[in-house]
């Protein structure tokens, strides 16, 4: 009877897409969706919070690109906040560590500083008060000269300052009228940050960038599912989405203790990973900001074979999805997409953006150097349930399966159940070029299927059911592939 019971579920290569009249062409397609209750982010794919996956360089280079990284937890908390703060401070036109000088100070000093420092310029203060700024232009002539010459004989006093609510555009104005490089930020009288057109130029490389009020990069970060002091700690650091990281996200007494860390923090709370519509609606009753999906797709995962549970990534996406939906909450389908194809599949049955382990993880800018292999470059890939991960950094992948050692004890091994792999991905270059051409993808496919927005796609799209042959026929067959393709790998 049970049996009987039992419904199908399907994954990604059990349906295609099908082609709808369409006034849509790729290049009006707008990709931006919400991925918590009050986030939006540009493009919709986020980074997996796994150490093979996401630090500082991986949240960075996603953000520019309009997505969004999710800092893992295999760390201290201590490091992980230094990883949230890297972002925020690489994604932001102030600087706020200023290095400045005295104006007392022996030029020579002044110039030692700036050589180390690689800058070319140093307000000069007193008890923060902003009294000049001296450049390497001013000194380079004169610092060997005989008779060492104080800062504030060869500094400039009249300073052009801007206020902290300066635009970088405003900014960027100010500067090139008063032809000066960098511009101090004053607060009541006081020095608190300086603006340097270069940061500003270098902002306008990325348009599509996800930024919070400040201009800043948006950022998340995971966190255990019982972890209150390291959720405190990370939203204090700026971290705007925390991500309760976790392999049973419908275990109870993790479904109670949300609505708790969420009280505790600013940032968003989302949740997972989940496959039920049950495991959706406790989730939601929690009030939490957005919903992860997925049981046993990820590429390293063995959590299917091992513990046998699981539910094929697309029926579990729908299904959560129409319970979201009506709650309107976001869901982020996590695990299990090989290609482009598979984020169009997973927003078509209601995914507001998808989770990618895998297809970043051999990117330059994910943790880890390139290994060789038979002449071929890859980069080393692994569970967070792995022996490795368990073991390795703080062995956070343990409480994320619910699984706890004795760290002390030499045999970890032996006391631990593994539902992940260790491995290596392909070597896949920049993040840039990875995100290309997965965007590039998914806006083919909205083209195909006449769908403008994300919204459009969840709404519009139809999909068909495929069989074994139609999967065969699906990919590139009865050809030697000569040429391997940036977005069709071949190994
Ligand atoms: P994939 O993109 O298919 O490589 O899947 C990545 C996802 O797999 C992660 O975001 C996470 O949800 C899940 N994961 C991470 N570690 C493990 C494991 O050890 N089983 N699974």
């Amino acid at each position: 009877e049970k049996l009987e019971k039992a419904k199908t579920a399907y994954t990604f290569d059990d349906f295609l897409l099908v082609p709808q009249a369409s006034w849509v062409e790729p290049k009006d397609v707008d990709t931006k969706t919400r991925v918590t209750r009050n986030y939006e982010i540009n493009i919709p794919i986020l980074s997996s919070a796994m150490d093979t996956v996401t630090e500082a360089e991986m949240a960075i280079a996603l953000a520019r690109e309009g997505g969004l990284g999710v800092i893992h937890r295999n760390m201290s908390t201590k490091e992980q906040v230094e990883e949230i703060k890297k972002v925020k401070r690489s994604g932001d036109i102030t600087i706020r560590d200023v290095i400045t000088v005295d104006p007392d100070a022996p030029i020579s000093e002044a110039y030692e500083i700036m050589k180390r420092e690689n800058i070319s310029g140093l307000p000069v203060v007193v008890d923060d008060k902003l009294v000049g700024i001296i450049s390497r232009r001013d000194i380079k002539p004169i610092v060997n000269s005989k008779g060492d010459k104080k800062v504030k004989e060869v500094m400039t006093s009249d300073v052009v300052t801007v206020p902290e609510s300066i635009t970088p555009e405003e900014a960027l104005n100010i500067a090139y009228e008063n032809k000066v490089e960098r511009l101090p930020v004053v607060k009541d009288g006081k020095l608190v940050g300086i603006i340097t057109v270069r940061d500003i130029l270098e902002r306008k490389k990325y348009p599509n960038a996800c930024r919070d009020e400040e201009g800043r990069f948006l950022v998340a970060a995971a966190v255990g599912p019982f972890d209150l002091d390291r959720a405190k700690s990370l939203d204090k650091a700026g971290a705007d989405i925390l991500v309760i990281d976790s392999a049973h996200a419908h275990n109870m007494r993790l479904v109670k203790y949300s609505k708790i860390m969420k009280k505790n923090i600013d940032a968003d709370l989302v949740v997972g990973n989940i496959a039920t519509r049950e495991a959706a609606e406790d989730l939601i009753s929690q009030e939490v900001d957005g919903l992860k999906v997925g049981i046993g797709p990820g590429s390293m995962c063995t959590t299917r074979i091992v513990a046998g549970v699981g539910v094929p990534q697309l029926s579990a996406i729908a299904e959560v999805s129409d319970v979201a939906a009506e709650y309107d909450i976001p869901v982020i389908a996590d695990g299990g997409i090989r290609y482009s194809g598979d984020i169009a599949k997973a927003i078509a049955v209601g995914a507001d953006a998808v989770m990618l382990g895998n297809l970043l993880a051999g990117t330059s800018e994910a943790p880890g150097e390139i290994v060789i292999i038979n002449g071929r470059k890859y980069k080393q890939y692994r569970g967070m349930g792995s022996l490795g991960a368990m073991t390795g950094g703080i062995g956070a992948g343990t409480d994320r399966y619910f699984q706890n050692i004795n760290k002390k004890s030499h045999m970890k091994h032996t006391k631990l159940v593994p539902e992940g792999v260790e491995g290596v991905v392909p070597y896949r270059g920049s993040v840039k070029e990875v995100i290309f051409q997965l965007v590039g993808g998914l806006k083919a496919s909205m083209g195909y299927c006449g769908a403008k927005t994300i919204k459009e796609m969840k709404e519009k799209a139809k999909l068909v059911r495929i069989t074994q042959s139609g999967i065969k026929e699906s990919h590139p067959h009865d050809l030697l592939i000569t040429n391997e393709s940036p977005n069709y790998p071949t190994y």
